[in-house]
């Protein structure tokens, strides 16, 4: 694919991008949380999941969307969090959520029942819940209870590409004071293409117009000020999406070529869940998961996050030392 628009030289995202007015709030309440948790001797990670939404129309009707159900970036922040690090999870409204998106596909009404309190009259009812309908609830309730008390996890919530290409802006400019503690770990599925502003009509697309021929303008690619610019000592994990497995090596050894980061994690659509290609500058790890391990609830993501939380040790470390 042809590389982007470029940003300005200062880094500035283009006009047509309007910036979210509580950017500078969440920039606050990242940062705070970054310093926080690397004075207690913790690594950050940045997670961001989910897919974009680019409108069609200004007084917005219509919007193109991607597959991307978030699913990835909600279970690796889980694992992150088991392995020690605080995450901050900039993520798609209403996609999976870590904890809650083990219970996603569940009508919460089905796994609860009334039952008779004291006295046994309806103001004495009280609701129980089945927990072979909320499977290891009280497990993952307890865990999602510590995680909340010790304030490890911050939640960022973004809908439109233009939210989401603003609050990374922000999440690199803040986290870029710790320096090598910082990870970013990129699996939002971002729009390659926008409309701008100034193409866009203000009301509803009339059908009665006729056939829709819309033209696009390409995103600019953050990673390049990221790495460069906003957060330069960070390790900085992108991931490469293809349906085309003959070219997905080659696109991820580009991508490490052109913005100079540290990993690409490669992988397939629909093989995404059981493989993926962990490549960095000199090495290629593949992680597989079995049918077996996989009817036992193994998730990739598991293995990505430990891989990479090894590599991120070894690039603090080399930091360090340097
Ligand atoms: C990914 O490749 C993620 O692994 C998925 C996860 C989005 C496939 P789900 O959310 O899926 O669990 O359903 N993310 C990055 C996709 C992407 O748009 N990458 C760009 C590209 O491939 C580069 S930044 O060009």
């Amino acid at each position: 694919m042809a590389d982007s628009g470029p940003l300005s030289a200062d880094g500035n995202l283009p006009a047509d991008f309007a910036v979210p007015s509580h950017v500078e709030e969440v920039k606050v309440q990242m940062a705070t949380f970054a310093a926080r948790h690397s004075a207690a001797g913790r690594v950050v990670v940045l997670i961001t999941s989910g897919g974009t939404k680019v409108p069609l129309e200004s007084r917005t009707v219509r919007f193109l969307d991607n597959f991307s159900s978030g699913r990835r970036g909600a279970s690796s922040a889980e694992y992150f969090l088991e392995l020690g690090y605080a995450v901050i999870f900039l993520h798609r409204h209403r996609s999976l959520y870590p904890f809650t998106r083990l219970y996603s596909g569940i009508n919460l009404l089905d796994s609860l029942q009334l039952e008779s309190g004291m006295g046994g009259c309806s103001s004495g009812q009280v609701v129980v819940v089945d927990q072979q309908a909320l499977p290891n609830i009280a497990k993952v309730l307890k865990r999602y209870q510590v995680v909340k008390d010790a304030g490890l996890l911050l939640s960022v919530e973004f809908s439109t590409l233009s939210e989401y290409l603003h609050l990374l802006k922000a999440a690199a400019q803040a986290l870029s004071p710790i320096g090598s503690k910082a990870m970013f770990y990129l699996a939002a599925a971002v729009s390659d293409f926008y409309i701008p502003v100034s193409d866009m009509p203000e009301h509803k697309i009339q059908s009665s117009d006729g056939p829709l021929q819309i033209s696009m303008k390409m995103v600019p690619k953050m990673l390049s000020p990221l790495v460069k610019d906003w957060a330069p000592q960070a390790f900085v994990i992108s991931f490469k999406l293809e349906t085309d497995p003959s070219i997905l090596l080659e696109r991820a050894r580009r991508a490490l070529d052109t913005y100079r980061h540290q990993v690409v994690v490669a992988n397939i659509l629909d093989t995404r869940r059981g493989y993926v290609v962990v490549v960095t500058p000199d090495t290629q790890v593949e992680l597989v998961l079995t049918d077996e391990e996989a009817s036992r609830g193994v998730e990739i993501e598991d293995r990505i996050v430990s891989n990479l939380s090894v590599a991120h040790s070894q690039f603090i470390a080399q930091n360090q030392a340097a």
